[in-house]
């Protein structure tokens, strides 16, 4: 398996009440707060038997959308970005994740210009792809491709579809060479490289997949993405996404990912 899916470890939040209130672009209904816990209790369940330690920290009532701790950080083997978020309402989430990477990460460095969000970069074996959104703009992309280049990783800066919260909302990596997109990000050409599988009719949302050591979660409800990728061989973990899916969330967003270079 390529490192870049061998994780050994993850940081994930407890939802707090005020999850319910979390953002969503469509103005559509709250979920309900018991549902996203249970959701949020399988996606811990399903990490731990994929192999991961994981560091469960506690619910924070005043970000509702602090639940989705990729947002405000990136994390490497070699060390953790903490990121400026594009929502206001969730700048404060930085500084609340930052003691919990400190404690792990010998290098956390801080992306001090522009914003960036965590869902709009998609970690490729080659580079790491930075999504321009309405959360991440020029001038945060530009900084994060030099905080990059410390730990030499490479990046380029691609753009989000209009409308589409983040740059995976659309898209994962699910093997080395292989994305699993929607139809419009795989129009804009951005995969030119990859093998595109592409998400069914229907079934936008069953992109924000997430690929961890030998599974790959896939969103409970997308049947026909998920027949499509047992065909490809892909052993797929189904998890429930409905109520987090009412707040723009999927699988990618709840948790922080990395393969330890000190302790399995
Ligand atoms: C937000 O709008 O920020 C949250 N309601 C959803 C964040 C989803 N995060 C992600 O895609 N990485």
């Amino acid at each position: 398996m390529s490192a870049i899916f061998a994780f050994t470890h993850a940081i994930v939040r407890k939802p707090g009440r005020s999850v319910v209130g979390g953002l969503r672009g469509g103005g559509g209904p709250d979920p309900s707060f018991d549902g996203v816990v249970n959701e949020h209790a399988a996606y811990c369940a399903a990490l731990v038997q994929a192999g991961l330690a994981v560091t469960i920290l506690p619910a924070l009532d005043a970000f509702a959308d602090s639940v989705f701790v990729e947002d405000p950080a990136l994390v490497f083997p070699e060390g953790a970005i903490l990121l400026r978020p594009g929502a206001p309402s969730r700048a404060g989430e930085v500084a609340e994740i930052a003691p919990a990477l400190r404690d792990k990460f010998e290098t956390v460095l801080s992306l001090d210009e522009g914003f960036a969000d965590g869902g709009d970069i998609l970690m490729t074996a080659e580079r790491v792809m930075i999504g321009l959104s309405a959360r991440t703009n020029s001038d945060g992309a530009k900084a994060l491709v030099r905080l990059l280049a410390k730990f030499g990783r490479r990046a380029s800066v691609v753009e989000t579809p209009k409308d589409v919260l983040h740059f995976k909302t659309d898209c994962a990596l699910i093997d080395e060479e292989t994305v699993l997109t929607t139809p419009r990000l795989a129009r804009s050409g951005v995969f030119k490289g990859f093998r595109e599988i592409l998400t069914a009719a229907g079934e936008d949302a069953a992109a924000n997949a997430l690929r961890v050591n030998d599974r790959l979660f896939v969103g409970a409800r997308f049947a026909r993405t998920i027949d499509a990728l047992d065909r490809e061989g892909f052993a797929v973990t189904p998890l429930a996404v409905d109520e987090i899916g009412k707040i723009d969330a999927g699988l990618s967003c709840m948790s922080l990912r990395w393969r330890s270079l000190t302790d399995a």
